[in-house]
């Protein structure tokens, strides 16, 4: 039986206002790219024509910009969950035109089996091979999982974009499995990072598969800022506090795998970590392969890395394919509920290096709201990772802006990751640990070592004026700096004295 191949403008019929679309992939790797940007075109002719065209959408992280950043100029997107990075998407939700439920990403799928959110009616992924086997299709990802196995698996029908840019070569990288649903669950049987628990494609029956999409296109993958002495200067920071750790035996000579973050700091760091040799070379356990991984693996630095994707420029990701012999034994993609599983985190032992936006004085971090009400990105995987970490490091810069804000502040104006569950805060200032430290203890820690020079005066006496207490606060000058900041531009001019109340 032939398969249904037609362009992505007749692809798009088959998605109906009020439809939930289940987008495969993670991040821009592996995500469907014609397909919703033929949804959007067909959404902007119906509002032109005076009807109602709103989809909500899952994918597994953020998508490139055929995808979030097509459907959110369109004004087609009712909701959105769990991830996005998209410039355009990010101003339709901070002015609500769009409904973001920002959330761990890897509790995206099982929350959507217990029924706590709708199920997918539609899901729309990216493969490199698609097989027939008799009454069931065999769909083969591309550089991104994300939460395929179980879109594919509910929705009521499949589309597939088989993108010729991504050579059938890439079969044998996945590893597809979906745990089953409390009480039957049972252990996620991962012991090290390469160990191969389920099969190398998601299996769909033939009746569900509506459409197929032939394409050719890149991952849209955005170029990371090239490192600067920031930059530089954190990633050194957290090389020596690692070495340091192994030094005093706290972490074991063998190392244990390595998460890191996503962004222009986390790739900053890893790119450090492989340069200190007193570090041995090591393995990832993580949810995003940034670019520096595939590098280090060439140097024999990284030595295993299991992710959700790889999330490289179309330069790596073909150096990769060209050289798919050496690295296929090294990679392996996995759905997000398994890269970001909280009881495989916890089991290998993960150093997980996250990138705050903001912290408190206390080690409380901010990943996602920037000055305390406009969403960024989101949460991501960050969570899923810290709170289960063997030590949980977050990075920052002390200050953005030019200086005009320190992102360390006195309160957090939006909480992600609590001070229990935060080990080390690193800066290019330096080390703050705050392991076994009561919260005054963590203010002059994070105060002395972390905080720019020019705020430290100013955070110093934040604490004088603030009444002793368990966690000393002043409640009527804790967002003195973000007010001035939104009054003057710039948190060095904050005189806490103008704010008391
Ligand atoms: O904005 O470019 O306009 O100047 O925020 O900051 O320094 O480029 O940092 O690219 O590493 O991103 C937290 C957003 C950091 C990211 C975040 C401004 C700053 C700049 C970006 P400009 P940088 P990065 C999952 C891991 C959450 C999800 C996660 C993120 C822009 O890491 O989304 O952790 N994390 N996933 O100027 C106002 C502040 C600011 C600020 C920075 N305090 N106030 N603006 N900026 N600090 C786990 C994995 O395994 C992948």
């Amino acid at each position: 039986m032939a398969l249904p191949f037609m362009s992505a403008q007749e692809a798009a019929h088959f998605v109906k206002n009020g439809d939930v679309v289940g987008m495969g992939g993670f991040t821009p790797a592996g995500a469907p790219k014609d397909t919703p940007t033929a949804i959007a075109e067909m959404a902007e002719k119906l509002h032109a024509e005076g009807q109602s065209f709103k989809i909500g959408i899952y994918t597994g992280a953020s998508t490139g910009d055929s995808c979030d950043g097509a459907l959110a100029r369109a004004h087609a997107i009712d909701f959105r969950t769990p991830y996005q990075s998209n410039k355009d998407l990010r101003t339709e939700l901070n002015n609500q035109d769009a409904h973001y439920y920002d959330m761990h990403l890897s509790e995206l799928a099982q929350d959507i089996r217990y029924g706590f959110l709708p199920k997918p009616d539609v899901a729309i992924v990216e493969a490199c091979e698609i097989v027939e086997k008799g009454d069931a299709i065999e769909i083969v990802p591309t550089a991104g999982v994300g939460n395929m196995p179980t879109f594919c698996r509910l929705a009521d029908k499949v589309i597939v974009e088989l993108n010729a840019a991504m050579p059938p070569i890439m079969r044998g990288m996945h590893d597809i499995y979906e745990p089953a649903d409390p009480p039957m669950r049972r252990e996620i049987p991962v012991y090290k990072p390469s160990d191969r628990i389920g099969s190398d494609c998601i299996t769909i029956k033939r009746s569900q598969l509506v459409a197929v999409v032939h394409t050719d296109r890149p991952n849209e993958v955005s170029k990371f800022k090239e490192l600067d002495e920031t930059t530089q200067k954190i990633g050194n920071n957290v090389a020596l506090f690692l070495e340091n750790e192994m030094k005093a035996g706290r972490i074991p000579a063998s190392f244990l795998p390595i998460q890191s973050g996503v962004g222009n700091i986390a790739n900053a760091v890893l790119g450090a970590l492989g340069e200190n040799k007193d570090i041995p070379a090591f393995e990832m356990y993580t949810e995003v392969i940034q670019d520096s991984v595939v590098g280090l693996m060439k140097e024999g630095r990284v030595k295993f890395a299991s992710g959700c994707s790889l999330t490289v420029g179309a330069d790596k990701l073909q150096d990769i394919i060209d050289h798919m012999d050496f690295f296929k034994d090294k990679i392996v993609l996995r759905p997000q509920e398994i890269s970001n599983n909280p009881e495989v985190a916890r089991r290998l032992g993960l150093i997980t290096i996250n990138t705050a936006l903001e912290a408190d004085i206390y080690g409380n971090i901010n990943s996602t709201h920037v000055l305390g009400t406009k969403m960024m990105n989101g949460i991501g995987g960050s969570g899923d990772f810290t709170r289960n970490a063997y030590i949980s490091i977050y990075t920052t810069p002390s200050t953005a802006k030019g200086g005009a804000i320190s992102a360390i502040v006195p309160m957090v104006s939006h909480l992600d990751h609590s001070e229990h569950s935060v080990k080390i805060l690193i800066t290019e200032h330096g080390i703050a640990d705050l392991r076994g430290k009561s919260p005054i203890q963590r203010a002059h820690e994070i105060i002395e070592n972390c905080v720019d020079p020019a705020y430290r005066p100013m955070m110093r006496h934040y604490l004088e004026l603030s009444k002793k207490s368990h966690t000393q606060h002043n409640l009527s000058i804790a967002f003195a700096m973000h007010e001035e900041f939104a009054k003057s531009g710039d948190m060095r001019n904050t005189k806490f004295e103008n704010y008391l109340r």
